[in-house]
């Protein structure tokens, strides 16, 4: 089995908790990176590299700087077929199931094959669900789809389901960067108990209280951006 994913696995079982932070190549300041991973929790154990809008060269400019200075596995994100980098060690293979949008749930994955195929990079099938985090975020924006209602419990945990029984390895809780709402206890605790794969959570984290929160309710990776981008390091 593939590494990365071959260890998100193992830590599931071994209840070990994962955290990602996620760096947009738009955003990120590659001149500044070696600083920037020192201020990183030491609880970190991945980095996602990804944004809705991030050019080619961006992504390639970035993932050749934090590699450069982390032996972390560094995971694309991508928010579009081009956002691929042979520099990173895998790439969630994302599908929107959430949206109904057949750009998000196989036309930009067909498009990305030609650089995928020769890319060397591991591949990780990824169930991808935009739940309302209280405010329009950019993957609703750039994939024009509605999230899934919070209240609505029932339907991400068959949305969820429906990615596990279409062969999707990992489930991703999405609230959307910087939303004002993360993904709730409840959500998450659903999805985990109805699943056997590993569940991610992001989207809104930006304290103690709703980091724990988010374990506590069965995630086994929590994915923070935002607040470390403004050089919030909570933990
Ligand atoms: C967004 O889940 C990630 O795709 C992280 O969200 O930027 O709000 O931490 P934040």
């Amino acid at each position: 089995m593939p590494k990365v994913l071959e260890e998100i696995i193992f830590a599931e079982k071994s209840n070990k908790r994962l955290l990602a932070v996620l760096i947009d190549p738009e955003k990120f300041d590659s001149s500044n990176a070696q600083n920037f991973f020192r201020k990183i929790p030491f609880l970190t154990t991945h980095i996602f590299i990804g944004g809705s809008t991030a050019t080619p060269e961006e992504l390639e400019n970035c993932t050749k700087a934090i590699k450069a200075v982390t032996s972390l596995p560094v995971v694309l994100f991508p928010g579009d077929h081009q956002q691929i980098s042979a520099k990173a060690d895998a790439l969630l293979f994302l599908s929107l199931l959430s949206g109904r949008n057949p750009d998000y749930l196989i036309e930009q994955q067909v498009r990305s094959v030609p650089l995928l195929r020769e890319s060397g990079l591991e591949i990780i099938p990824t169930a991808y669900l935009l739940v309302d985090g209280g405010k329009e975020c950019a993957v609703q924006r750039a994939s024009r789809t509605t999230p899934l209602s919070q209240e609505d419990v029932q339907l991400i945990v068959d949305t969820a389901l429906a990615g596990e029984y279409s062969g999707k390895q990992l489930i991703y809780l999405e609230a959307g960067s910087g939303a004002e709402i993360p993904v709730g206890s409840e959500i998450i605790s659903a999805v985990k108990e109805a699943v056997q794969i590993p569940v991610i959570v992001g989207g809104g984290i930006r304290n103690r209280c709703q980091f724990e929160a988010a374990y506590e309710a069965g995630a086994n990776m929590v994915v923070i951006g935002t607040a470390f981008e403004k050089g919030d390091f909570f933990l």
